[in-house]
């Protein structure tokens, strides 16, 4: 079935998803969230990509969960239907490195989706803020969880409680974001990142990505163990040996990502 909302396009080993919803800044309609995980379930299944990256348009990543279409919800509706929680947390299921490239407004369910991929680049022109308290309402989609993780308490609130915008440089001193690029360069730059990234062996990369999102669910010594346990499993792999021989012969490893 053709996708309406995004476009889902493969350069070489990288996997490219753009919200496509110019008129409306992107916002996230149940058909665009529904569309997004059929289009991440694609790309997870093509053994051909290595990395994917979720991106919006130069004026917004994506300006929040559609208010038009919440507006006249009563409360039995989003509690008896989970409101879109299954299908907003999908992306935290893919198994793949997915790399958020935001450029332009990031606000409410648009930063909470940020955030949940991997790890956000931005453009010098990103701006992020969960601006929900100024429509009555509060983050729906893990807004109050995973910034105050990347942000701590004091900006959590700040961003929460006044629904104030961060343009990109202080996303960055707050670690929210892990490198900010001219506009213009952005998707070059996150291109190239996940080129890097689709290079190195799947299994690895998988293996580091959920030891990683482990530190986010479980303490520092369970944290530790688990890491160390996959550490472990690595010597079972071929790409182990081959990884750690190209660097004693001094060659380039040819990962067969087994
Ligand atoms: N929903 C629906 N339509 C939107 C949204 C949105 N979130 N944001 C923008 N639009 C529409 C506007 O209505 C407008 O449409 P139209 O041309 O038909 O009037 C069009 O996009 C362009 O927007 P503006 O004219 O407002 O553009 P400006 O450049 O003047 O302003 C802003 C840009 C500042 C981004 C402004 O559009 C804005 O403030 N948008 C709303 C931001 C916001 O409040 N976001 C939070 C939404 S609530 C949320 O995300 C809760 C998440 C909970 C997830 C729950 C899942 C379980």
């Amino acid at each position: 079935m053709p996708y309406e909302t995004i476009l889902v396009e493969r350069r070489g080993k990288v996997g490219v998803i753009t919200l496509n919803r110019p008129k409306a800044l992107n916002a996230l309609s149940s058909v665009l969230m529904d569309e997004l995980a059929r289009g991440l379930d694609e790309l997870e299944a093509d053994d051909a990509i290595g990395c994917l990256v979720l991106t919006g348009s130069e004026k917004a990543f994506a300006a929040g969960a559609d208010i038009k279409e919440m507006q006249d919800k009563s409360y039995m509706d989003v509690y008896k239907a989970d409101f879109i929680t299954a299908r907003w947390e999908h992306i935290t299921r893919i198994r793949k490195p997915v790399v958020a490239a935001v450029a332009g407004y990031a606000l409410g369910g648009g930063c909470e989706l940020a955030m949940m991929c991997d790890f956000i680049i931005a453009a010098d022109t990103a701006k992020f803020g969960q601006p929900e308290i100024t429509i009555g309402t509060i983050p729906g989609s893990g807004g109050t969880q995973r910034l105050t993780r990347f942000v701590g308490k004091s900006k959590a609130m700040d961003m929460c409680l006044t629904g104030r915008m961060m343009d990109a440089q202080e996303a960055e001193r707050a670690g929210l974001v892990s490198r900010v690029v001219p506009a213009a360069e952005l998707m070059d730059e996150v291109i190239k990142v996940a080129e890097r990234i689709a290079d190195m062996s799947r299994p690895m990369v998988m293996m580091a990505k959920e030891s990683v999102n482990r530190a986010y669910e479980t303490t520092l010594s369970e944290g530790v163990r688990f890491e160390r346990r996959l550490f472990h499993s690595t010597f079972a792999t071929e790409d182990q040996k081959e990884g750690m021989a190209a660097f004693v012969e001094k060659r380039q490893p040819a990962f067969k990502h087994s």
